[in-house]
């Protein structure tokens, strides 16, 4: 029987804990775009080549977010921020859907879509403007390309945020990993991480992924629906 009293808490979730908000994630089918795969959009190089095409996939996506709201599954880990003594949630996603939702401090290991930051200077600045007024997005301080503060494939992830996440991953009793394909390194690697540290890993995702058989649970279920229900019997009173 999993005890969430053991010690300290981590969540890691991934696109499939939106899904249920109507965000498509990555390797689904409808994880495409005008056919394109984002493994070639999120990349420097799309960005070098042609900035507007890789704008108006994040306008999409933007303006796609923008108009969803947090599920159950959002909403149930905000509770748990609240109610246990130890809980860190690292996501993969850039969506701001657990913020929404009521979560304070969010690892976001690959950055966050309503973020901007210019590509000449140390401009970085919220900006949830749908749709931006021209794209690409011009920097106010230098005129420079802005691009979103997010992590492309083949780009370095925040050195602070990977320490932290990697911390929270070495020192916790218990993993829930949520809602993703477990294929994108580091991100991927943060589990067997708390595996290696004696963590009882459980996974909530209505299909296979290379961690099932490592998980001491798997909950074979979309996470809006399982998430509440399983935090319901595992609560502390
Ligand atoms: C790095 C931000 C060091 C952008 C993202 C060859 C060349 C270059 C690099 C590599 C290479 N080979 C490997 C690499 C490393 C690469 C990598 O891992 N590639 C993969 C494709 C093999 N990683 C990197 O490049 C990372 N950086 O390594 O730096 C370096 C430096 C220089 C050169 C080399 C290395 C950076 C990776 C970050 C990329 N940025 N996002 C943006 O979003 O616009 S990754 C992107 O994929 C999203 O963040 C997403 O979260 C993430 C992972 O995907 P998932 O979240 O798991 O989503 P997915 O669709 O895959 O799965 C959804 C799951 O949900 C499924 O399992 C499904 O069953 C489940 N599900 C569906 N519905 C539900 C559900 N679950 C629950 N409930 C439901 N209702
Ligand atoms: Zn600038």
């Amino acid at each position: 029987m999993i005890d969430l009293t053991r010690g300290p808490v981590t969540a890691l979730t991934g696109a499939g804990v939106s899904a249920e908000s109507g965000v498509p994630v990555f390797r689904g089918e409808e994880g495409l775009w005008r056919n394109y795969r984002p493994e070639e959009l999120a990349t420097p190089d799309a960005f070098r080549r042609n900035p507007r095409l890789v704008w108006e996939w994040y306008e999409w996506r933007r303006e796609l977010i923008g108009a969803r709201s947090p599920n159950p599954a959002h909403e149930t880990l905000a509770t748990m921020d609240k109610t246990l003594p130890d809980f860190t949630l690292i996501t993969q996603n850039v969506d701001g859907l657990h913020q929404a939702a009521g979560s304070e401090s969010v690892l976001e290991v690959h950055g966050n879509i309503w973020r901007v930051r210019c590509t000449a200077c140390p401009y970085l600045s919220e900006d949830h403007r749908v749709p931006l007024p021209e794209l690409p997005p011009r920097c106010p301080e230098c005129g420079g390309l802005l691009r979103p503060d997010v992590v492309w494939f083949g780009e370095s992830l925040s050195q602070e945020v990977l320490d932290a996440a990697w911390a929270a991953a070495a020192g916790c009793q218990t993993m829930l990993v949520i809602g993703t394909s477990a294929v994108v390194q580091p991100a991927a690697s943060l589990p067997m991480v708390a595996l290696r540290n004696g963590a009882q890993l459980i996974e909530f995702n209505p299909a296979e992924t290379p961690l099932s058989r490592q998980a001491d649970d798997v909950i074979r279920a979309p996470a809006g629906e399982a998430l509440p229900t399983w935090w319901a019997a595992h609560r502390p009173t």
